[in-house]
């Protein structure tokens, strides 16, 4: 079903996607390579040191994950279509539009603070640190609609020990990307920018806290946060920010947008719970795209089994 579904999508173009967005690089590029002879390549192989992540570029992905969930993945079509990226507007389907000119490349994350090794990485740099795995996780937003993606990456554990965290951080603090000038319908999106986010250091270190460079066996596509995003899928859909710029070891619990805007609906921690209602409305249900009856959801959106010690012993009520 998925693999059937990317090869509709590549088989309707006449060359591949990142080929086409970006034919006038390669047609006055002084590689001495005709286009033709790079169609159907993947990324690695094309890893020459001009190479960038362009948005639709395949990825060699090294296995399927233990974590996956087996329920039916959700079209492309509906997932790249009903999005939260309030950058690009607060339309569902406005940052499909709105994000399709964003410039992705070159793009680096820095990750700074209570580490022992500091470091700026170049997105390719940071795709090349660990194997990439395909992840099927269930996502669930807080507005009670939830999909199943195959996401491309690895633990952000990885990239957390390779920076090697001091005893003193605690917290990790994530932060997109913010340009005006490139996001020029943020401003009436009625929160503050750059998106922030947080996780507790044990959060962040669990290993289905996926640092995520793809989908459905591409590089993620603009509006869903490329060319690298976090991917949390015990957590509403909120902590799952995207298109990463900054993560930060600190010892304080960082501040996170959606709990700035509205702490009373928003907590910091979101953890997925059907038995603790939003003050507008209940979590119990949701709807999976492009399906009619709600269906129940689960607690920590079905990864029980693997975070809940993660809360042992605190109040989820009081800790939403
Ligand atoms: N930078 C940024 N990250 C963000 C958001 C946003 O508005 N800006 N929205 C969040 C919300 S509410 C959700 S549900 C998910 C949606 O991810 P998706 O569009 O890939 O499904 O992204 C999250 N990450
Ligand atoms: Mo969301």
């Amino acid at each position: 079903m998925l693999i059937k579904k990317a090869e509709e999508i590549r088989g309707s173009e006449i060359t591949p996607k990142w080929l086409y967005v970006n034919r006038r690089r390669f047609l006055t590029g002084a590689l001495g390579v005709t286009a033709g002879a790079l169609a159907g390549r993947t990324l690695k192989e094309l890893a020459w040191p001009a190479q960038r992540v362009m948005a639709g570029s395949k990825l060699n992905v090294a296995r399927k994950s233990p974590f996956s969930t087996n329920e039916e993945v959700t079209p492309y079509d509906d997932v790249t279509h009903y999005n939260n990226f309030y950058e690009f507007g607060v339309g569902k389907e406005e940052p499909a539009e709105k994000a399709k000119n964003f410039r992705t490349s070159p793009w680096s994350v820095k990750v700074s603070g209570l580490v022992e090794k500091p470091r700026t990485f170049s997105v390719e740099e940071l795709m090349q640190l660990a194997p990439l795995e395909e992840r099927i996780y269930r996502h669930r937003c807080v507005e009670a609609w939830s999909i199943v993606v195959p996401w491309t990456g690895y633990s952000l554990s990885v990239l957390l020990k390779e920076v090697a965290p001091q005893p003193k951080a605690k917290f990790v603090a994530f932060e997109t990307y913010y340009n005006p000038g490139q996001m020029p319908v943020a401003n009436y999106a009625g929160i503050p920018f750059p998106y922030v986010e947080g996780l507790r250091l044990d959060e962040a270190m669990h290993p289905l806290a996926l640092l995520c460079f793809g989908m459905y066996g591409e590089t993620l596509p603009n509006q869903d946060g490329a060319p690298v995003r976090m991917v949390v899928p015990w957590k509403y859909g909120f902590k799952s920010i995207k298109s990463l710029v900054k993560i930060k070891l600190v010892e304080k619990q960082p501040p996170a947008t959606w709990n700035m805007a509205n702490p009373s609906e928003y907590g910091f921690y979101s953890n997925v719970n059907p038995n603790v209602d939003h003050p507008r409305w209940s979590q119990a249900k949701e709807r999976r795209l492009g399906e009619f009856f709600r269906r129940p959801t689960l607690m920590f959106n079905g990864y029980a089994d693997q975070v809940a010690s993660l809360y042992a012993g605190m109040d989820l009520r009081k800790y939403f």
